[in-house]
């Protein structure tokens, strides 16, 4: 992949936080959806790249853009795989909350697991905790190892986990083990980068989540140095299925290298609301300002992209050339 596609990705994560955030606290959470997707996909037809979407908006049925499967860019350029949320957190942008990103990862074609949507049970830490967590081992041996590995007490670690009832008995082991715990609505991508940035103050996350939302996630922490470990979760025999028709082991503990293969992928993020990491969309009078976080495996570089959008120049803000 060539190194300056990074800073064309950030575009594209940056109209659809743009465009999605126009509809933050609207309790509008699919007109926020296809804001972002929309803007996402006028953006991508500009980049210099032959794409296949391999994680999307579903299949090519039921959903009208970035379906699984449809092809990206310009049509010249580096073949890879794309994987896109749009709008990962509608239902934080609906109601103006914490951690709302648009987000996609790229790799070379035939490297990123084609998740199907359906729950992954995740750990994932930065790199300090990196070999040290186990998915299959307790909450507590997990606690612990990242306890050691940061030099501090559990009682000072921070867990983050989504807030569902599924989840009670992982928060209650968090809790007799007297960690710190931060749960989360929604936004479990976010949760699991935020545990590589120290100044989130998060150190691992717990539980489940969408599939697809772990192998985005596996991409940004790939770029950091850090680990997410994940397991498929399915709910009924046709999930089942799904994963046999993949040749995906449902017992199999999926480590980085199942989740997004070799040592280049790119991800980038644009915050849509405010959260630890990225600040969310804010609009001023003749422009929007956008916090982004772009980072290459390869090359390990992490930026940071305070961007100023024209509002007058575009209104749309989207420009195709
Ligand atoms: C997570 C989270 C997403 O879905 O993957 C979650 O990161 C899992 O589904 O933001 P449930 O809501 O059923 O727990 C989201 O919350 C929405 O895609």
């Amino acid at each position: 992949m060539e190194r300056s596609l990074s800073m064309e990705l950030v575009r594209v994560t940056e109209a659809a936080a743009l465009a999605s955030a126009r509809w933050m606290g609207r309790g509008l959470k699919i007109e926020a959806d296809d804001a972002a997707t929309t803007a996402m996909r006028d953006v991508f037809d500009t980049i210099p790249m032959k794409g296949t979407v391999v994680i999307g908006e579903g299949e090519m049925d039921e959903a009208p853009m970035l379906y699984i499967g449809e092809k990206l860019g310009t049509g010249y350029g580096p073949r890879v795989d794309v994987a896109v949320d749009p709008l990962e957190g509608t239902n934080i942008v609906a109601s103006g909350g914490w951690n709302a990103i648009a987000v996609l990862a790229v790799a070379d074609h035939g490297h990123l697991l084609n998740a199907p949507d359906m729950y992954m049970d995740k750990i994932a830490v930065g790199p300090e905790a990196v070999g040290q967590i186990d998915i299959n081992a307790s909450v507590l041996d997990n606690l612990k190892a990242v306890a050691k590995a940061k030099n501090k007490n559990i009682e000072d670690v921070v867990a983050t986990i989504l807030n569902r009832e599924r989840h009670a008995g992982i928060i209650e082991e968090l809790r007799s083990a007297g960690a710190r715990i931060k749960l989360i609505g929604d936004g479990d991508v976010a949760g699991a980068i935020n545990t590589a940035f120290d100044a989130t103050g998060v150190d691992i996350l717990f539980g489940s989540g969408g599939a697809p939302e772990g192998v985005i996630a596996a991409v940004g922490l790939k770029c950091l140095g850090g680990e997410i470990q994940g397991r498929l979760l399915p709910q009924s025999e046709e999930e089942a299925e799904r994963c046999r028709a993949m040749n995906i082991d449902v017992n199999k503990v999926l480590l980085m290298e199942d989740l997004v293969r070799g040592d280049d992928a790119i991800f980038a993020a644009t915050g849509v609301t405010d959260g630890e990491l990225l600040k969310g969309v804010q609009f001023k009078a003749t422009y929007g300002e956008t916090h982004s976080l772009v980072m290459r495996a390869r090359s390990g570089t992490v930026r940071f992209i305070e961007g100023n959008h024209s509002l007058n120049k575009k209104p749309n803000l989207v420009m195709k050339s």
